[in-house]
């Protein structure tokens, strides 16, 4: 019997500017860049243990045995890169409300890339991993690195990774998760992005205007432009919930209470505290804000929402190797 085994943690990502939509579904390319910031508070822990007596790979989440046809394909992949191991048996534990817009794909693959990868003897650089975890997952793409992270759509398996734009976070910024909800989504991701690919007939202007907001997004980045970074970033994820509105047939992710918390940021804006919200793939909002106007952000949103609703979270680091 041989056995080799790794463990590895990624922590989640938020898009700042959305990927919503893919160009190749096989090669998992999308149609446009993208802008995100990974997170220190949601986090995946993975892991994989390759074993010459097991007869199929074998996935437990959070220690239940979990049937899906996302992992073989996945691990399929490492092992073309190294025929000699098996079939896997992996352990994930997630620290993030599963499928509930907070991203819990984009851990899981991050994580499981570098895991599986290790386990299978391969040292593979960070843009390796990156173009491997987009195989599993495309928001996973930008898990590979901590803080600011653009994904490069590129047009091949080759060229399409992410690069860190600001890794070592050293501005004020923090974000703030609302979770309305912790159910699985009506829509998958997937599902959905295609969907406005293939009809809306407002995704050729998606394409055009989110590049313009990717480039100045970047720039406000590097200037520590909050401000502006906050208004790119709220703007492009309407535009992307528009495109949902306007599919055939539409769909939303929105909840009631998504616009209770929308109005609030909107109110606090009004006031002159520099907060924006995003929304992605399902209905919890998430704030982009300062340290220092955190705490009147917390209020305002408490009068609406119970304390367990509302997480604190900053910048957060790039996947790693943990102990076994
Ligand atoms: C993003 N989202 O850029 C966008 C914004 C949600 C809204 O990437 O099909 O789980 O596995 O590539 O990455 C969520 O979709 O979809 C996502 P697949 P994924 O973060």
């Amino acid at each position: 019997m041989t056995s080799q085994i790794a463990s590895a943690r990624a922590h989640t990502n938020i898009a700042l500017i959305k990927y919503w939509g893919k160009k190749d579904q096989q090669l998992m390319l999308p149609m446009n860049g993208s802008l995100s910031l990974t997170l220190d508070h949601f986090y995946t822990d993975t892991t994989v243990e390759f074993n010459s007596i097991y007869t199929e790979d074998t996935f437990y989440l959070d220690q239940k045995k979990i049937e899906t046809t996302k992992i073989t394909p996945f691990l399929d992949l490492v092992r073309q890169m190294n025929p000699q191991v098996g079939f896997a048996r992996i352990y994930s534990s997630n620290h993030v409300p599963n499928a509930a817009g907070l991203a819990s794909s984009a851990s899981a693959f991050a994580a499981l890339a570098l895991a599986a990868s290790t386990a299978a003897g391969l040292n593979l650089t960070r843009r390796e991993l990156s173009r491997l975890a987009r195989r599993g997952s495309g928001s996973a793409t930008r898990s590979i690195y901590g803080g600011f992270v653009e994904w490069q759509p590129g047009t091949s398996d080759l060229d399409s990774y992410a690069i860190p734009i600001d890794e070592k976070v050293d501005w004020d910024i923090e974000m703030l998760a609302v979770i309305i909800d912790r159910q699985q989504k009506k829509i998958s991701s997937r599902t959905g992005m295609q969907r406005v690919v293939t009809t809306s007939p407002y995704y050729p202007a998606w394409i055009t205007s989110t590049n313009q907001d990717l480039s100045a997004a970047i720039q406000a980045v590097k200037e520590h432009n909050l401000q502006l970074l906050g208004q790119l970033a709220e703007s492009n994820a309407l535009r992307m919930h528009a495109l949902n509105l306007s599919a055939r047939p539409p769909f939303s992710y929105f909840e009631p209470a998504s616009l209770v918390a929308m109005e609030i940021i909107e109110k606090l804006r009004s006031e002159g505290i520099c907060c924006y919200y995003t929304l992605d793939a399902g209905p919890n909002v998430k704030v982009i804000c300062s340290k220092a106007e955190s705490p009147q952000i917390i209020r305002a949103l408490s009068t609406a929402f119970t304390p367990e609703q509302i997480v604190e979270a900053f910048p957060g680091p790039g996947v790693k190797l943990i102990e076994c």
